[in-house]
């Protein structure tokens, strides 16, 4: 491939709800503009950025693919990024590459869930927003309805640059508002226009549509102001430039119609991209992540810099290994360079650059400031990593996520499973920014975590198809623990006399509750040798045994100090053993003076949630046992923090998205919560019991 400079790139992403047509349009532009020799589909499972079986199979986008189109003298690297709420992150993560989003609008359904939280995203990255409604040959695509839904998300700003020729089934092409002329295609075709004038039946239309984005334009802008004025419109060239202008600022979100799967407005899109969104070059400078109280520093997207560059995207592929994708914000990458990267403090040789036409690398021998490229076999560099010249170090901001919300046991199905688990998990979570992988120290569980029930169910398809491993998941253990609340003075002893050799071993001990987070210590308090000094550790040993099986439940006996204060000894019959045991019945005698009490883990849950659900979240998280910490306000959606136990909380994601109609999100940790008494003490003893099979005894 040609080598390309930052004023002839464009850096887009396509973003938007699931399903809205992302993937069909990168694909309609990549054969448009030759890059494929014909019109691959989703649903054909063979599309350039769907290539991972996993995508295939489900026909849908599960994480960022990048992909390159030549369109005249321009290079536009596309970034295409699923739309399902689940593997939103992935879009996230690569808006920090690109200069401008297009977002992808369904023609049918307007703005939906995912358009507005990806808007948000686009909003903390200053991204200038392209609109393309799609899908518009299809049944009840509607062009005023679809613009009520835009403008009254987003705002007036949001202004259409073409006009629908007809829709549904008699989608056509489309008028370009601004070259005042009609664009028509070939359902199913090349993607080329046959231009020609504005039907008579639109004309009128299309007039006012163009006043209203000259005007528009003209607003931006005091110049273009006195030429409106004077003339009462502005000439096409100023047009052009002044809507460059206005979209790169952030003043106008230009709106336009298309059918990805019909090939139809493609070209338009493209020409689009050409003229109006913002060359690689053009944001100026990119900032480095803040450090203490200082300005972030800077770095001009510049060849004449030296070279830097972020990692938005790693692949873990187990025969090609890993590739890295990479934006260089600064310089000129050469192939074969060493650079430093600033994260990790380690070196890097990156040759062979390439750039990704969905899962094939085309080789290139220089990526100028503002391009994107790939790499393949870094040792040590991952998704958010800086790298650049050793000189001149930066380290640009990583993109952050809230924790992942769901939790399952994750078991291998054979001992050659059990192998391969870690390893294969291990691969995954390097190219997976939300999964988690750890072990609980006290159920001795592997869990793993990630965003939802299809995230989760991805990753073991992944390490079934990938890894060769099979795992069952279930819902994780519980973790509690017990303790006590009171105090206990008692005796331990043990005797037993059956011929020949006996066993003698006798304590006395208190017991006192510590606070939490105590965990158990151990006095000694034996004065005078009421036991022989060799005998003492038994004696804790047996205490210590005895407490990680259990009083109530089979949990373990946290947070309590023992003080072994005075017992007696048998010269001949006293041994280890006997000690131990008599640590062990004390330990039992004092459990059942000192009032003890299971502790749950309790989580600290944060759920957001559009401000009409708010009542209806907090009602069930208090029938779910759960603390209301705090509430927020932001942009109409409100923002809950609440402790709530851990076993409430399981089938959480579930449970909200048909609470919310998948409007709400929510994060909490897993590994890490604190423990407070349970107010569902019965209950659990009941149910460890029975899990046990232990027979549930009756209270007298
Ligand atoms: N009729 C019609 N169908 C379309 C059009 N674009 C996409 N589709 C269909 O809509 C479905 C979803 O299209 P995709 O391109 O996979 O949508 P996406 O936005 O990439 O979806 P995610 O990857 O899940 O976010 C597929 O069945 C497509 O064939 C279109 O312009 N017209
Ligand atoms: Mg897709």
């Amino acid at each position: 491939m040609k080598n390309y400079e930052g004023a002839n790139i464009r850096n887009v992403a396509l973003v938007g709800h699931s399903h809205s047509g992302k993937t069909s349009l990168a694909s309609a532009m990549l054969y448009t503009a030759g890059a494929t020799q014909r019109l691959l589909r989703v649903d054909e499972g063979n599309t350039v950025t769907d290539y991972d079986e996993e995508e295939v199979s489900r026909a849908m986008s599960l994480s960022a693919a990048t992909a390159v189109i030549e369109w005249g003298k321009t290079k536009i690297n596309l970034i295409d990024t699923p739309g399902f709420n689940m593997f939103i992150h992935e879009a996230e993560m690569a808006l920090p590459a690109v200069d401008a989003a297009i977002v992808v609008v369904d023609a049918v359904s307007g703005v939906e869930v995912v358009t507005e939280r990806i808007w948000n995203y686009a909003d903390k990255f200053a991204l200038p927003r392209v609109i393309v409604c799609t899908r518009m040959d299809r049944e009840r695509a509607d062009f005023a309805r679809v613009m009520e839904s835009l403008t009254s998300s987003f705002g007036r700003t949001v202004v259409p640059v073409q006009l629908p020729l007809g829709a549904e089934k008699n989608f056509t092409g489309v008028v370009d508002l601004v070259k005042m002329q009609a664009y028509t295609y070939e359902m199913g075709g090349n993607g080329k226009a046959k231009i020609g004038p504005i039907p008579d039946s639109m004309a009128e239309q299309a007039k006012a549509a163009h006043e209203a984005l000259v005007e528009l334009v003209a607003e931006g802008d005091d110049k273009l102001m006195e030429e409106f004025f004077e003339t009462g419109t502005i000439g096409e060239e100023h047009i052009v430039a002044g809507l460059h202008n206005a979209i790169r600022e952030d003043k106008i979100f230009p709106v336009l119609f298309a059918s990805g799967l019909g090939n139809m407005g493609t070209d338009e899109v493209l020409d689009f991209i050409v003229d109006y969104m913002p060359t690689a070059v053009e944001r100026g400078t990119v900032q480095a992540a803040a450090q203490g109280d200082a300005a972030p520093a800077e770095r001009k997207v510049s060849d004449s810099e030296p070279v830097s560059l972020y990692v938005f995207k790693t692949i873990s592929d187990p025969f090609a290994g890993r590739i890295t994708f990479f934006k260089v914000f600064s310089g000129v990458l050469k192939n074969d360079a060493t650079l430093q990267n600033f994260t990790r403090n380690t070196s890097e040789k990156l040759a062979h650059l390439s750039a990704m036409q969905g899962k094939t690398a085309v080789p290139v021998n220089e990526l100028h400031a503002g391009d994107i490229g790939a790499v393949a076999k870094l040792r040590d560099t991952l998704t958010g990593d800086s790298l650049g010249d050793k000189a001149s170090p930066i380290q640009y901001p990583q993109v952050t996520f809230a924790e992942p919300a769901i939790t399952f046991a994750i078991e291998p199905k054979t001992r050659a499973d059990e192998d391969k688990l870690s390893n294969g998990i291990h691969k995954l979570m390097e190219e997976d920014a939300m999964l988690r992988f750890f072990r609980d120290p006290q159920t001795k569980e592997f869990l793993i975590a990630g965003t939802g029930q299809q995230h989760i169910e991805v990753v073991v398809s992944k390490l079934k198809n990938r890894y060769h491993t099979e795992v069952n998941l279930k819902a994780p253990k519980v973790p509690y623990r017990e303790t006590i609340r009171g105090r206990a003075d008692v005796q331990g002893r043990h005797k037993k006399q059956s011929g020949g050799h006996g066993q003698f071993g006798d304590c006395k001990i208190k017991m006192e509750p510590l606070q939490r987070g105590g965990h158990f210590e151990f006095v000694n308090e034996i004065f005078g040798g009421a036991i022989p000094r060799n005998f003492i550790p038994a004696v804790e040993k047996g205490i210590v045994e005895a407490a990680e099986r259990g009083f109530l439940a089979g949990f373990p006996v946290v947070d309590f100090k023992v003080i072994l204060y005075d017992g007696s000894y048998h010269d001949v019959d006293s041994n280890e053993l006997s000690f131990k045991t008599a640590g062990r019945i004390a330990f039992k005698k004092a459990m059942e003076q000192a009032k003890p009490t299971l502790l749950e883990p309790i989580m600290n849950v944060e759920i957001t949630i559009p401000d009409e659900f708010a009542g209806a979240i907090m009602g069930d998280l208090n029938s779910r046992r759960g603390r209301i910490q705090g509430m927020d306000n932001k942009a109409g959606k409100t923002i809950v923090k609440a402790e709530v136990p851990m076993a409430e909380m399981l089938s959480y994601g579930t449970d909200l998205t048909s609470m919310t109609q998948g409007r709400g999100s929510f994060s909490m940790e897993m590994d890490h919560y604190d423990f407070v008494p349970s107010a569902n003490q019965e209950k659990i003893i009941a149910a460890a019991r029975a899990e046990r099979g232990e027979e549930v005894e009756e209270e007298e």
